[in-house]
């Protein structure tokens, strides 16, 4: 995910402070000189947070945004908290350009240089305490962006989300697909986060998501890693290619796979569901598309399925099952 760079509370005052140092001002007069000087200190302070603090407010995932994202990151650090800090984080900002603006009038109105000092450095104090008693909810926000930062950038769009039971060769697929490297064993839950892939499929780029296993848990579990499956499938997937091993070496039966793949799509409806048979090299299914990701058998029907569903016509895929069944 793109997320913004948050600073320490410490960082940030610092930053706010070095962007007040630089600033100048010109005039003959002593006392007029330290005035507009101290004036475009708190104004550069009051731009700097602005702009600081702005990149956080709208840097974050958010319901509205991009439902995956906002998942995810409920998922991940708790959504209900980050609501929390972000308008934390918007009081502040608020705070220190209503104070430091506040203070650069009464400032104009002074007529002496410790009254001009007194006042300025004041608005220092205040500008730091605001800020450290926001220090919780930016530590947080400092924490969830290096978080979710590790999530892909995952766009909507030509996106095939691979799922299915643990161990049906999920992830070697992606590999066989596309530019994805990802790690594949010989036991479940190999997989414990979403890994993308991109490759040319006809015109068009798409996207390959490889997600941790599935179970008939799945929608009931708190569990993590099936949920940030369950995240992929209901908000990303055009195409749902759900995996399933014919072989049944992944320790799960083609009746228990089968059936949840029937559960997915009678609870998220996705746009085009296409069940593929794995392991072909194993065991053969009598009917239906099947691939072996050792062999490679399978691979090119599977794709051109891809881009006939891609295509974004319905029937594209009756077409090309039909012509599939006349040529043999
Ligand atoms: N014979 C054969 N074995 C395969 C094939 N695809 C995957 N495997 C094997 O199946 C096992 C699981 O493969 P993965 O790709 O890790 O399976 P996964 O679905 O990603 O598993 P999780 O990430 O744990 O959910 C590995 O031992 C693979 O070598 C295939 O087409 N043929
Ligand atoms: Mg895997």
């Amino acid at each position: 995910m793109k997320l913004p760079h948050v600073q320490s509370p410490d960082d940030i005052i610092d930053m706010l402070f070095k962007a007040a140092s630089r600033t100048q001002a010109g005039g003959k007069d002593p006392v007029a000189k330290i005035k507009a000087r101290s004036i475009r200190k708190l104004h550069a302070i009051s731009g700097a947070a602005d702009r600081e603090f702005s990149s956080y407010i709208t840097g974050f995932p958010s319901f509205e945004k991009n439902k995956f994202e906002w998942e995810i990151a409920d998922l991940l650090v708790g959504a209900d908290k980050l609501k929390l800090s972000i308008g934390k984080v918007h009081g502040t900002k608020n705070m220190i350009v209503t104070i430091t603006n506040r203070i650069a009038r009464d400032i104009a109105k002074s007529a002496s240089v410790s009254r001009i000092h007194q006042l300025r450095d004041s608005a220092y104090g205040r500008v730091s305490s605001i800020i450290h008693a926001a220090g919780e909810d930016i530590e947080f926000l400092q924490m969830a962006s290096v978080k979710l930062r590790e999530v892909p950038d995952l766009q909507a769009g030509n996106s095939v989300v691979i799922a299915g039971y643990p161990n049906v060769g999920k992830s070697m697929l992606i590999s066989r697909l596309s530019n994805a490297r990802t790690r594949v064993e010989s036991y479940p839950f190999t997989t414990t986060t979403l890994i993308v892939g991109h490759r040319m499929v006809g015109w068009k780029k798409v996207q390959f998501v490889d997600c941790p296993g599935l179970t008939e848990r799945a929608f009931e579990t708190r569990n993590v890693y099936e949920r940030k499956a369950i995240a992929a499938v209901r908000h990303l997937a055009d195409v749902l290619l759900y995996l399933v091993d014919a072989s049944e070496t992944c320790g799960y039966s083609v009746e228990q796979q089968t059936e949840l793949f029937h559960r997915i799509i009678s609870e998220f409806s996705p746009e085009h569901p296409l069940l593929v048979y794995s392991k072909s090299d194993v065991k053969r299914p009598e009917n239906g598309l099947a691939v072996s990701s050792v062999t490679g058998e399978g691979v090119e029907e599977l794709l051109s399925a891809l881009d006939a569903l891609l295509v974004g016509k319905k029937t594209g895929i009756e077409s090309w099952l039909s012509k599939r069944e006349t040529s043999g």
